[in-house]
This record gives C-alpha cells, structure tokens and sequence, in this order.
C-alpha cells in the first residue's frame, strides 16, 4: 500500500491524498460502504461501482468468520473473488463487533471469549487469530484487535484498557510480519488509537501508535455516545500526533456534519452504518437536509428525492413514491434509498477533496454543515 499527499489546506487541516492497493487507488477523503457480511446491505456490486462511485468497502472479521467461515472463504479465494467486488477492501478485527453483538464475552489477556449471536456457539478471538481470520478474509487492509471502551468510562477503565490494546498491538504486529497474504497481493495493517475522552491517554495512545510506523493509522473508541464537541476535540488533538504522511481512518463514523468536520481536522478515512441502515429506517441524506419519507409530507410530493447533485436514482424517483414503497414495506424502497445515501456520501466527500485542492475547503464546509443538518 502506498499513500501520496497531495494537497494540504492552509486554513484547517483537511488533507487531499490517494491510497494505493494492489485492487486499485482510493482518492481521499473518502467514505467506505459497510458490507459487514460480504455485502453492502440492499445494493449490489455494479451499484456500487457504477452508481455510488464506491472506492474501497468495509468487511467484517467477527461476522464472516461465524459465517459463511474461512473454509468457504479460502476456498473461494478470498471475500474479493467470494463477493465479485474487484475494488479495494477493508476488514475490521472484531475487536468491536465482538464487544457490540456477541454474547456472554468474556475478556482475559490472552483472548477474548464469546458466543456467537447467530447460534450461541462458543469461540475466542485473540490478537494472532484475528490476524489470521484476516489474512484467510484477504482485505488490503485489515485493523489491529483492540477494545473499544464504552462511554463514559472512568478513567482508571480506560488506561487498563488501553494499555492491553497497546499489549494486543504488540502481538497483532508480530503475527502479522511473520506471516503473508494467501491469495498473492500485499495486505496493510493499521493500528487503532483508544483512550476514550481522556487527553492524557489520547496523547499516549497517539505517540504509542505513531512509535509503531505502520502504514496508516486509525482513532476508534469515539462516536460511541460522547457528545460531538467532545468527539472533535480528541480527533484534534491525535491527528497532531499522528504522521503527516500516513492516511488517518475514523472508525465508524459518522453523520454527513461529523464527516465533514472531522475532514477538516486531518481525517482521510470513514466508515458507517448510518446511510445503508438509516436508509432502511427511511431516513434520506439530502443536499438540502435530512427528510423522514415517511412523514405524511411526502405523501403526493412528485418532486424528486434529491436534484442537488449528479446521481440517477435521487433524481429519478420521486419522494411520493419513496414513500409509499417505505409504508408498503417493499424491498425496492431499501435499494433506492441506501443507493442514494451513499451516492450522497460518495458524492460528499469528493466534494471536499476538490475544495481542498481549490482551495476554500473551510468556508464551503461551514456553508455545507449547516446545509446538511437540517431536518425537512
Ligand atoms: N474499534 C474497532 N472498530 C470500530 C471502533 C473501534 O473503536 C469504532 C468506534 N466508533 C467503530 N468501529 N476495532
């Protein structure tokens, strides 16, 4: 993997880059789909590429190891071949999900035990096991097993926790340089910083982090229920500390403002839930605002979803018929709606990027925070 910075903003610290991997070059900032367990739910693989524009999607350990397995996965030749998506991808460790959506975990030094929440089997992830669940997974680049502290949590909590996330580190490295990819492409791995909303352990966590020199880095353990401002201020405060010239990911989020603000303080990477698993719920991202089509509002509203920017099915269906296909629960109501949040997402950050190599990245994400925010 090769990261190239390629432009800097003079008034905030938005950066413009582009990732190399051997299934292709992301421009970031950018946002990846979430396609959990081997598919970005409701939209298929050439949506992807041809209507959301997706440049690299996310996968997860925790849930394609439980299913479909790595004996399937390894014999397809890995989740690129599995899925039919060529393009670059993503996996996180499960050192989340596992604490998220698994039962009756149960956390040591060495491992953590867990029963799955498809059939209450029980099994255990450990720092080397996640690394090689993800080199059997095969993503470009895959994310080191930590544990992701609840908020709020005490401060005596979030230095224990972090400190075996440091310990996990250690071992995740190890297994990782001592072993290869299985399917004869480079696999990157990338570190996560915790330390929950503590400066002190936000700094430590960042310099342990940038110690390590891995070819990117990630922040996790925010947008966990924290209150944004306190969300931005620990962002600041690690991208300071993190090398320029690595590309830096914030896991899981966020709202179109939070990807936005985060952009202009040194982000080059996100993920999130929000715009596939919103859009079920019928919640549309919009150039003007947020809309809930199932308001009565939209009841005989034959504009379209969105005109605001180039994508086919926000200017093709209109929101009377969003609508109803959302009340009468039929399935075409999710694919249009996820297509468009993400083409919204996709089209978002790219927006950004060319604002930062313009030039007036600030003013016009101050313009469009406020835009974006709004409830219709
Ligand atoms: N760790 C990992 N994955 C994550 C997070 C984390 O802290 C978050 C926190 N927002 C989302 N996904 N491994």
């Amino acid at each position: 993997m090769k990261f190239n910075l390629q432009h800097k903003d003079q008034a905030s610290k938005a950066r413009a880059g582009r990732i190399l991997t051997d299934h292709g070059e992301i421009q970031t900032p950018i946002f990846m789909p979430v396609g959990t367990a081997g598919s970005v739910k409701a939209v298929h693989q050439r949506e992807l590429t041809y209507d959301i524009k997706a440049q690299i999607i996310l996968g997860n350990t925790y849930h394609l190891y439980l299913r479909p397995g790595l004996q399937v996965l390894e014999a397809a030749g890995g989740l690129h071949k599995f899925m039919g998506w060529t393009g670059p991808i993503l996996t996180d460790s499960g050192g989340y999900q596992v604490f998220s959506l698994a039962d009756s975990r149960k956390i040591t030094e060495e491992a953590v035990m867990f029963q799955s929440h498809i059939d209450g089997s029980r099994h255990h992830f450990s720092p080397e096991s996640v690394m090689d669940v993800q080199r059997s997974i095969g993503a470009d680049i895959i994310m080191a097993f930590d544990e992701c502290t609840p908020y709020p949590c005490e401060w005596n909590y979030a230095k224990t926790s972090l400190a075996l996330t440091q310990r996990w580190l250690g071992r995740c490295k190890q297994r990782f340089d001592t072993t290869e990819g299985k399917y004869g492409y480079q696999q990157a791995l990338f570190p996560i910083v915790q330390g929950s909303t503590y400066k002190d352990l936000r700094q430590d966590a960042a310099r342990f982090v940038a110690d390590q020199d891995m070819e990117g880095n990630a922040i996790g353990g925010l947008s966990v229920g924290e209150p944004a401002e306190l969300m931005y201020e620990m962002t600041d405060l690690v991208t300071d500390l993190l090398p320029k010239e690595k590309p830096r990911y914030l896991m899981g989020v966020g709202t179109p403002a939070n990807i936005l603000e985060a952009i202009g303080l040194g982000i080059d990477m996100f993920d999130c839930v929000m715009p596939t698993r919103n859009a079920r719920n019928g919640m549309l991202f919009t150039t003007e605002g947020i809309i809930n089509i199932r308001n009565e509002k939209w009841k005989a509203d034959f504009s379209p979803i969105d005109t605001g920017f180039p994508s086919h099915v926000s200017s093709f269906y209109t929101r009377a018929y969003l609508r109803h296909l959302t009340i009468s629960k039929e399935m075409l109501a999710a694919q249009i709606a996820s297509i468009h949040n993400l083409s919204f997402y996709l089209w978002l950050v790219a927006q950004a990027r060319e604002h930062i190599i313009k030039g007036d990245f600030l003013p016009w994400k101050n313009a469009m925070v406020e835009k974006v925010g709004r409830r219709l």
